[in-house]
């Protein structure tokens, strides 16, 4: 396994690449939707989360698809500093709305998101990560309710009162002229159906760009956000989603944190299912306190998860690739995001240290590369 930073558009700098290999970072994850685009509630230095109800901020220009020549920049420049850029993490709501609410640009939007892969593709990037979610990421507040103070996010009951509004999807506005009035509910069913063409449509041309497609579950995971339906929300609905298609490109943005959150199952026996298929494309990893609807986000070494326990199941299942941190508590000092991270990654190196000096005391070689 190999440990990697996810970086935000705006940290997307030489500086943020220098601060993730002095981390003992070896790769690189990154998102190119702006989600502070306009948005008024989301201070840079967190990870978005746009009050309860709030967008994010405005989706991107739906005309212009990210180009081969832009993600072959950014590859340049995070391999300049030493590192390796796995993967992109995140479509723009502006580029595959009408697929995800099943509107009149759909067949156009597949197309965009088609073409969105080719050119990760050309561009050696492996992976694709994407989140199949109509509400997206809502529900949830932000402030000092971590150990010490420290500002973090927790959810405290479910989060249906507001529904979506129209010209909104995935915590973004892609339409600001839209008319008032909410997203019409749809069933479960209907998004699963949703998701089978947009993956039927998809994954083939995935398989023949050499990239994989990573889906995150549903965060927070309820069985309705917004009065819309989740896709994942506990751990069977990972199968059912690797099940649609069944290929390599046809993978798993595993979230340690979302899964620990999940009423039914276990996270042990969550991430020892899905690394012994191989399905994992790579781990966002985080620990919590709770379960939905009351949970909070908490530092690596204080949640319920057992953070070694979970990066001992990945080495025996031979996991290869990368974890990166998911979102963290804010520090009180002059940088809340950087301490978070490294807080996070030097408490992650060091259990990965323990683990292959434990291996190799019994003899049973490194494995853990
Ligand atoms: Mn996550």
């Amino acid at each position: 396994m190999k440990l990697g930073l996810g970086l935000y558009r705006h940290m997307l700098t030489r500086d943020y690449y220098d601060f993730a290999r002095q981390a003992g970072c070896t790769h690189v994850v990154i998102h190119l939707v702006d989600y502070f685009n306009q948005g008024t509630a989301n201070p840079r230095n967190n990870q978005p989360t746009g009050a309860r109800y709030e967008a994010w901020g405005v989706a991107g220009d739906p005309d212009e698809l990210w180009s081969i020549e832009e993600l072959r920049r950014i590859r340049r420049e995070i391999e300049a500093a030493g590192l390796v850029l796995e993967a992109v993490e995140n479509l723009d709501p502006a580029h595959w709305h009408d697929i995800l609410l099943d509107g009149p640009k759909c067949r156009q939007q597949i197309e965009n998101v088609k073409m969105i892969i080719r050119r990760i593709g050309e561009a050696g990037i492996p992976v694709l990560g994407y989140n199949f979610s109509l509400a997206g990421v809502a529900g949830r507040l932000t402030g000092r309710l971590g150990r010490g103070g420290a500002i973090t996010v927790v959810m405290d009951g479910p989060a249906d009162e507001v529904p979506v509004p129209k010209g909104m999807v995935w915590n973004m506005i892609y339409d600001q002229n839209s008319p008032p009035g909410s997203q019409p509910s749809i069933s479960h069913e209907e998004l699963w159906r949703r998701l089978e063409r947009f993956l039927q449509e998809v994954v083939p041309v995935a398989e023949q760009s050499g990239v994989r497609l990573a889906a995150h579950p549903d965060d927070p995971l309820m069985p309705t956000i917004r009065c819309q339906p989740r896709l994942i929300y506990q751990p069977h609905m990972y199968q059912r989603l690797i099940d649609i298609v069944p290929s390599h490109c046809n993978a798993l943005e595993l979230c340690v944190g979302t899964t620990a959150e999940m009423t039914e199952g276990d996270v042990y026996d969550t991430v020892e299912r899905y690394s012994r298929q191989g399905k994992i494309a790579y781990i966002h990893l985080r620990n919590v306190i709770g379960k939905v609807p009351h949970y909070r986000e908490a530092f690596i070494d204080e949640g319920e998860v057992d953070i070694v326990r979970i990066l001992s199941i990945l080495k025996r299942n031979n996991f290869d690739g990368v974890i990166i941190p998911d979102h963290t508590p804010q520090m009180s000092c002059s940088g809340p995001w950087h301490a978070g991270m490294t807080h996070t990654l030097g408490f992650v190196l060091g259990a990965i240290e323990m683990l292959k000096s434990l291996s190799s005391e019994r003899g049973d070689g490194n494995v853990c590369g």
